[in-house]
């Protein structure tokens, strides 16, 4: 009667150590512009995305994940080198990226990795520490766009996100035999361009949100008043900068038959001629009937309610580009299904930053407010990070490069200025150490497109300073903005010059000096 306990003790002793779990490969999937308002497990009132959401499902979703310089190329550089700007030289979208540089790609591939790009790529230079890759030249056409293939240009016919999508499948599998064969993972990147400017959508998304009403952000009028003067700086408002043609599909013609056109408002005329024929005719024939009733009413319509319309005409195009990204993410983890790779590959969702669509009533990205600031952050490797977890751990764009490093057993190198998210993730995101106490923030790009002032910033769980580079408040003094995130989440109160909050102003002037410090700005 005492023998079945005793043998089951010693069945226990002798069980063997659950094995270390081996290198993972690595699926990093990001899109361009992909704001957390436009993803579902976010949260999203606006729309359902399926895909994306089964990452949250089976891994950590990342709430308060940032990028360090809300602007494409910048942030991909801080994403390859873990390193931010003012470090990897990288600073505007007008620069060009030094590839010779060490960045995760490179040391992966050193480790044993096979390691390929394909999508999106913004850089200037072309991708180094890569086997293969497969990028769009430039920002990339929506149809019918180039590529450069390990060096040769390749114009392909079709829409890129389901070109980068087909290559990405067709990369997988081939990585997957090779894996085998060389009994070594793979990294592979997936860039798509998909939902950036300026929204054309696979013809199968136009009856999407047809007819339907997009909810309106509470600060679609904001006028600022809470702000200081910089907000009125910018050029990407929804109601005057997005262009009638190239943006919204709206014949200018038609509005204003005796004047002269913007160049972006000859788009009608000149690049919608570009797409292939039968989805010429599908694209006219989904916005037509709508514009008849808008230019016939046009003229009777306030302001206000002219800036709604173009609201929901831009937020249908983006939502419906962004339905695509979704589309290609959850058949690319069905294929690591099919291939059996699910258990073996560590799966990152992100964008290269957030996106304002609407808020503040504008479009775009570039400032340190909490829609371009945060990135969408979902992160799956089954079997070593817990499912269906939350994190407001301070994240970064900086953090990838170490994270992919230390996934891979390989050696972080000490001018890295990211830290790894690995042991984060394997607690399920919960770090009471905790993982980061602020996060440091720089846009430099004032001189291109939407004339966002250059600022710098810090921000913890709770605050945010931001000081603009160039502008001075009445005294003379560095332009400051200070925000209490927990009970004012729109940034719609500037704290900064307030008496009564000078003790708060002092001590996150004093933080960001620390960062400052800590990773030599300039
Ligand atoms: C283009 C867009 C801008 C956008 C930048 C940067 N204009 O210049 O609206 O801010 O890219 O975007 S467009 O008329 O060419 O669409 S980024 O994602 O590459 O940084
Ligand atoms: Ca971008």
């Amino acid at each position: 009667m005492m023998l079945a306990p005793l043998l089951f003790l010693a069945a226990a002793v002798v069980a063997p150590p659950t094995p270390a779990p081996k290198r993972p490969n690595i699926l990093f999937i990001m899109s361009d512009d992909h704001g957390k308002q436009a993803i579902s497990c976010y949260g999203s009132k606006l729309t359902q995305t399926p895909g994306i959401d089964r990452i949250a499902r089976e891994g950590v979703r990342f709430d308060r994940a940032s990028v360090t310089n809300a602007i494409c190329g910048p942030s991909r550089a801080v994403m390859l080198t873990g390193k931010h700007s003012h470090r990897n030289g990288f600073v505007t979208n007008e620069t060009v990226f030094d590839g010779a540089q060490r960045t995760f790609p490179k040391l992966l591939k050193e480790a044993g990795y096979r390691t390929e790009v394909v999508g999106k790529w913004h850089l200037g230079s072309d991708p180094t520490g890569f086997d293969h890759f497969d990028v769009l030249v430039g920002q990339g056409d929506y149809w019918n766009p180039t590529f450069l293939v390990d060096g040769v240009k390749t114009k392909r016919e079709g829409h890129v996100t389901d070109l980068i999508h087909q290559e990405a499948i067709a990369r997988l599998g081939a990585l997957a035999a090779s894996a085998k064969e060389r009994d070594a993972p793979f990294a592979l990147l997936v860039h798509h361009k998909a939902p950036h400017r300026n929204w054309m959508a696979q013809p199968r998304f136009y009856g999407l949100f047809k007819g339907a009403v997009i909810p309106e952000p509470a600060t679609l009028f904001d006028d600022y008043a809470g702000r200081s003067v910089a907000s009125s700086m910018q050029t990407m408002s929804v109601a005057k900068d997005l262009s009638w043609e190239y943006d919204l599909k709206v014949n200018a013609r038609k509005l204003y038959p005796d004047g002269k056109l913007d160049p972006l408002d000859q788009w009608m005329n000149n690049e919608l001629a570009r797409l292939p024929v039968g989805v010429r005719e599908a694209a006219h024939a989904i916005w037509a009937k709508e514009n008849d009733a808008f230019y016939a009413s046009v003229s009777a319509m306030s302001a206000n309610a002219q800036t709604s319309w173009r609201f929901q005409r831009y937020a249908k195009e983006y939502l419906r580009c962004a339905q695509g990204v979704d589309e290609s993410v959850g058949k690319i983890l069905d294929e690591l299904d099919r291939l059996g790779l699910a258990e073996s590959t560590l799966v990152v969702y992100t964008s290269d930053q957030g996106w304002f669509l609407g808020e503040h009533g504008w479009f775009d990205k570039r400032w340190m407010y909490e829609e371009s600031f945060r990135m969408p952050l979902l992160v799956r490797w089954n079997g070593v990070i817990p499912a269906q977890r939350t994190s407001t751990a301070l994240v970064q764009n900086l953090d990838f490069a170490p994270t992919f490093l230390e996934a891979a057993g390989a050696a972080i190198p000490a001018d890295m200025q990211g830290k790894s998210m690995l042991p984060l993730l394997k607690a399920g995101g919960v770090d009471p150490t905790p993982f980061r106490e602020a996060v440091y923030y720089r846009f430099e790009e004032s001189k291109g497109p939407h004339t966002v002032p250059r600022h710098e910033g810090v921000a913890t769980d709770r605050f945010k300073l931001m000081r603009f580079l160039d502008l001075k408040d009445s005294a003379g003094r560095p332009l400051l903005e200070l925000y209490d995130l927990s009970s004012d989440p729109d940034e719609r109160t500037n704290l900064a010059g307030k008496p009564e909050h000078a003790a708060l102003e002092a001590e996150l002037l004093g933080k960001l000096e620390t960062v400052r410090r800590a990773l030599d700005a300039p």
